[in-house]
C-alpha cells in the first residue's frame, strides 16, 4: 500500500519512476504521505486536556521519527533501497527546525512524543522561530552566530487557519497559526502549535544575527532568545513570552468555547504546564480574559490556580527570571494590575519577603507567582526537588508542602534507541524480544546476559560500528579526522560555567603533559565537545576559544596527535547529538554537585552503552542508585558540602591555585607562550583570571580528583570484557528514564487526563 503511494506520488508531482527520483522529490513526497497518515492517525479521547507551553521545542528532524511512529519505517527503507535509493540519505536532506536550547527544549519534545504515545490529549504551545537559537560556526578559534533558517516551502508546518489580536500597549499584533502533527509510537496524534506574526521579515537582520530590537513587529519571532544585554533586547523578550501565552490563553479558550466548556468548570477540562518561567505570563494573562468574559475576579484566580502547574527546571539564579515592573507597563499594561493585586493579596497573608512576587525594587518574580497562583511545583530529578524544597523554594515549601512533587526527567526511546541506534536495537529485539519498546522496564531482561560471552563482544561490536559512522560523519560534515579505534569520551551540552566543560579542557591539558613527558596512553583518546555559547556569554565564548585553539594545538604536535584528540563539532544539534550518543564510550556529565538540575544527556548516554564519569548531581544521583558503584565513575563534592561553601563564602580558587603545584601548573598552561601563539592573548588571560579570582563553579574543588577517576577510566577500560559488563548493566537499567514512565507520573499526580 505504501509502496504503491510512494510511487503513485513520484509519479504524479514529478513525472518520474521512483529510481529517477531525486532525493528532495523522495523527502517531500514522503512529508506529504506521512502528513496525511497523521492526520488520519487516532485522535485522543477524554474529558480533560493537556496545554504544555514552552518557548523551546527542540524537535529534532522529523522524518524518520514519524516513519518509526507510524509503524511504516523497515517498509519504506525496504521499498527505497530495492529502487537504488537510501533513507538514511534522503533523511540528510531535512533541515533541523531549530526551535530550542538545551535540554528543557529537548524534554518538551520528548514529552510530546511520550503523551501523544500513552494515547493522552495533550498539545504543545509556543513560538514559530524562523532564525531558531542561532547557527554556530567556528572562526579563527572563535564562535560566530549566523541566523538559522529552517522553514523551506515545503515543510512539516501547516496553516492552522487560526489568528488571534494580541494587544500591546503601542499596538496590537494579529497572530498566525501553525501546527506540527505529533503522532505517538502506536499511539494518537496532537499537536504542536506554533504561534507567528505575518509581518516577520528577516531582511532586518544585519550582520551576524543582530537586528533593530525596537522594531517589534518585524522581529518577532525572528530569533529563540534575542540577546538581552539590553533593555530593549529585555523588552523585545517580554514581547515574546506575552504574545506566545497571550496566543495560548486565547486558543485554550476558543477550544473550550467549541467544545461548550463552561469557563466556570476550566480546570476539570483543561491542564496547564508552565515549563519554566518563560511562560509564567499565562496566569495573569488567562486571569483577564476570564473577567473580560464576565467572570469575577476571586472565582477567575481561583480557576486559574486549579489550572495550571509550573515546572522548575534550574536553581541557577540568573535562570530564574525577575522582569521589572515597568518593563511589563511598557509592554503589556493590562496585565500589571493584575500582578500587581496577585502580589497585594499574597503580601496580606505572609510576612516573609522572600515570598513576594514584586520585590522592594520592584521586580516581579515570575517563578514566585507561579507557586502562590498555580497548583503544582515539581522539580526535574530527585536531588533537584529536595534542594527546592530544602534551599532554594524552602520559604514556598512550608506555606504549601502539597503542592511540591518530584518528577524525574526521561528522554524518548523512540528517538534514542530505535531511530538513532538501528544495532542495538535489533540485537535488543532478538534477544528480550520487542516488548522494551512500549513498557522500557523490561530492558532489565538483558542482565540475564551479562556473562554470555557472545552477548559481550556484540555488544562491543555494535559501540565500534557506531563509532565508525560517527567518524565518517564528521569527515563527511565538517571535515574532522578521528580514530574509531580511539576511547570517545563525550560531553555535549550547553555551554555554561556550572556544567565544567573547563574542567575538562584541564584535564586534556593534563594529558597532553603526560604525553609530552613520554607517558603514553595504552589507547589514543579522543575528547569531543558540542556546545553553544549564548552569544552574550563572555566567559562560555572564552571556554570554546580555550577548547578550539588547545585542538589546534594537539592536532598539529605530532609527539601527542597519535595518542590524543581533541575536537569541538560545530553547531552542536539534536542530529549530532543522534550521532554522537550512541558512539560514547564515556559520557562526561561533570556539573557541580546542586546545579544540574536533571541533565538528560546522561540518559541517552547510558541508554546507548557509555558509561558515565560523572558528580551526584542531577539524574547521575540516580542513575548511580540504578547501575551500582562498580557501573559508574562518581567524583567530586556532594552537593552539600558545595550548598555549604556557598552558604559560607569559603571558597577561595586562589587558594587551591597556590597551593597545589599541580593545579597551578594545569592552569597557567591556559596563558603559556604556546597557547597564546595560538589563541588570542586577551581571552585566555581573561579565562586564566576569571579561574583563579573567581571560579564561580569550584573547578579547582574537584578538578583533581575528577582527573583520577577519569585515568581509572581508563585503565578499566583495557579489560573489554568487563566493561562491556558495564555497558550492558547502563543498557539494562535505562529503562526508567523514558519518557513515557516520566509523563505516567505527570498525568497520575499533575495533570489526571
Ligand atoms: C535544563 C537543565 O539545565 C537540565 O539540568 C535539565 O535536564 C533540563 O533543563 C530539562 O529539565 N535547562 C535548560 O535547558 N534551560 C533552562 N533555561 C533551564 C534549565
Amino acid at each position: 500500500m505504501i509502496r504503491q503511494k510512494i510511487e503513485e506520488i513520484v509519479k504524479q508531482k514529478y513525472n518520474k519512476g521512483l529510481r529517477e527520483a531525486t532525493n528532495e522529490e523522495i523527502y517531500i513526497t514522503l512529508l506529504e504521505i506521512v502528513k496525511d497518515m497523521a492526520e488520519a492517525a487516532p485522535r485522543a479521547e477524554g474529558k480533560k486536556k493537556l496545554y504544555y507551553i514552552s518557548a523551546e521545542f527542540l524537535i529534532g528532524k522529523l522524518l524518520s521519527n514519524n516513519l518509526i511512529n507510524l509503524g511504516i519505517y523497515d517498509e519504506v527503507s525496504a521499498f527505497l533501497e530495492e529502487n537504488g535509493k537510501s533513507l538514511a540519505a534522503i533523511e540528510e536532506i531535512e533541515p533541523e527546525p531549530s526551535l530550542g536550547n538545551g535540554g528543557l527544549g529537548r524534554l518538551a519534545a520528548c514529552f510530546l512524543d511520550s503523551i501523544a504515545t500513552l494515547g493522552l490529549a495533550g498539545d504543545g504551545i509556543g513560538l514559530n522561530y524562523h532564525m531558531g537559537l542561532f547557527k554556530q560556526l567556528f572562526d579563527e578559534n572563535r564562535q560566530k552566530e549566523v541566523p538559522n533558517p529552517w522553514i523551506d516551502s515545503e515543510s512539516w508546518l501547516t496553516d492552522a487557519g487560526v489568528s488571534f489580536e494580541v494587544p500591546f500597549r503601542e499596538f496590537t499584533l494579529k497572530s498566525k497559526l501553525y501546527d506540527i502533527d505529533v503522532t505517538g509510537y502506536e499511539g494518537v496524534t496532537n499537536k504542536l502549535h506554533l504561534f507567528d506574526v505575518e509581518t516577520v521579515d528577516d531582511s532586518i537582520i544585519k550582520e551576524g544575527i543582530s537586528f533593530d530590537k525596537k522594531d517589534i513587529a518585524h522581529n518577532l519571532t525572528l530569533f529563540l532568545y534575542p540577546d538581552d544585554s539590553d533593555k530593549a533586547g529585555n523588552l523585545l523578550r517580554i514581547y515574546q513570552q506575552y504574545f506566545m501565552v497571550s496566543n495560548a490563553a486565547q486558543y485554550i479558550l476558543k477550544e473550550c468555547d467549541d467544545k461548550g466548556i463552561s469557563l466556570r468548570n476550566l480546570h476539570e477540562h483543561v491542564a496547564i504546564q508552565i515549563n519554566d518561567t518563560h511562560p509564567s505570563m499565562v496566569i495573569p494573562e488567562l486571569i483577564r480574559l476570564l473577567v473580560q468574559r464576565k467572570i469575577d475576579f476571586n472565582e477567575a484566580v481561583e480557576i486559574v490556580q486549579k489550572t495550571c502547574a509550573y515546572t522548575n527546571h534550574t536553581i541557577l539564579a540568573e535562570a530564574l527570571e525577575k522582569w521589572p515592573l515597568d518593563y511589563l507597563e511598557q509592554v503589556a499594561p493590562q496585565i500589571v494590575p493584575i500582578i500587581k493585586e496577585l502580589d497585594l493579596r499574597v503580601k496580606g497573608r505572609y510576612q516573609d519577603e522572600r515570598v513576594y512576587i514584586i520585590d522592594k525594587d520592584n521586580r516581579v518574580h515570575m517563578a514566585h507567582m507561579d507557586i502562590h497562583y498555580g497548583y503544582s511545583v515539581n522539580g526535574v530529578a530527585h536531588l533537584h526537588t529536595e534542594i527546592l524544597k530544602n534551599e532554594e523554594l524552602k520559604p514556598f515549601y512550608d506555606i504549601y508542602p502539597q503542592k511540591f512533587n518530584n518528577k524525574t526527567n526521561g528522554i524518548t526511546f523512540r528517538r534514542w534507541l530505535l531511530h538513532c541506534n538501528k544495532e542495538l536495537t535489533a540485537m535488543l529485539d532478538s534477544l528480550i524480544g520487542p516488548d522494551y519498546r512500549k513498557d522500557a522496564g523490561k530492558l532489565e531482561g538483558l542482565l540475564g546476559y551479562i556473562e554470555d560471552e557472545n552477548v559481550l563482544r556484540r555488544l562491543l561490536e555494535m559501540k565500534h560500528v557506531k563509532k565508525q559512522e560517527l567518524a565518517s560523519y564528521l569527515k563527511q560534515t565538517q571535515g574532522i579526522d578521528i580514530n574509531p579505534d580511539s576511547i570517545y569520551d563525550i560531553q555535549s551540552k550547553r555551554l555554561h560555567e556550572y556544567k565544567r566543560q573547563q574542567m575538562n579542557t584541564l584535564y586534556v591539558i593534563y594529558k597532553y603533559l603526560e604525553i609530552k613527558s613520554g607517558k603514553k596512553p595504552a589507547r589514543p583518546i579522543t575528547v569531543i565537545f558540542g556546545a553553544k555559547a549564548a552569544p552574550a556569554y563572555i566567559i562560555a565564548k572564552d571556554i570554546i576559544h580555550l577548547v578550539l585553539c588547545l585542538q589546534q594545538l594537539v592536532q598539529n604536535d605530532p609527539d601527542v596527535a597519535p595518542y590524543l584528540n581533541v575536537v569541538m563539532v560545530e553547531n552542536y544539534n539534536v542530529t549530532l547529538a543522534e550521532k554522537m550518543m550512541p558512539a560514547c564510550d564515556i559520557s562526561e556529565q561533570i556539573s557541580l554537585a546542586s546545579k544540574e538540575a536533571s541533565g538528560t544527556g546522561n540518559m541517552k548516554f547510558m541508554l546507548n552503552g557509555a558509561v558515565t564519569l560523572g558528580t551526584e548531581d542531577g539524574a547521575n544521583v540516580e542513575i548511580h542508585q540504578l547501575v551500582g558503584d562498580e557501573n559508574i565513575y562518581i567524583f567530586g563534592k556532594s552537593s552539600e558540602e558545595v550548598i555549604a561553601h556557598y552558604r559560607n563564602s569559603d571558597y577561595r580558587a586562589v587558594d587551591y591555585y597556590i597551593e597545589d603545584d599541580e593545579i597551578r601548573r594545569l592552569v597557567d598552561f591556559i596563558i603559556s607562550p604556546q597557547m597564546l601563539r595560538i589563541g588570542d592573548p586577551y581571552l585566555l588571560l581573561e579565562l586564566h583570571a576569571e579561574l583563579i579570582r573567581k571560579d564561580w563553579f569550584m573547578t579547582l574543588l574537584d578538578v583533581k580528583e575528577y582527573i583520577q577517576k577519569k585515568e581509572q577510566m581508563f585503565a578499566d577500560y583495557e579489560n573489554r570484557t568487563e566493561w562491556a559488563k558495564k555497558m550492558l548493566v547502563n543498557i539494562a537499567k535505562a529503562g526508567y528514564f523514558s519518557s513515557d514512565r516520566t509523563i505516567a507520573e505527570y498525568n497520575r499526580d499533575i495533570w489526571k487526563l
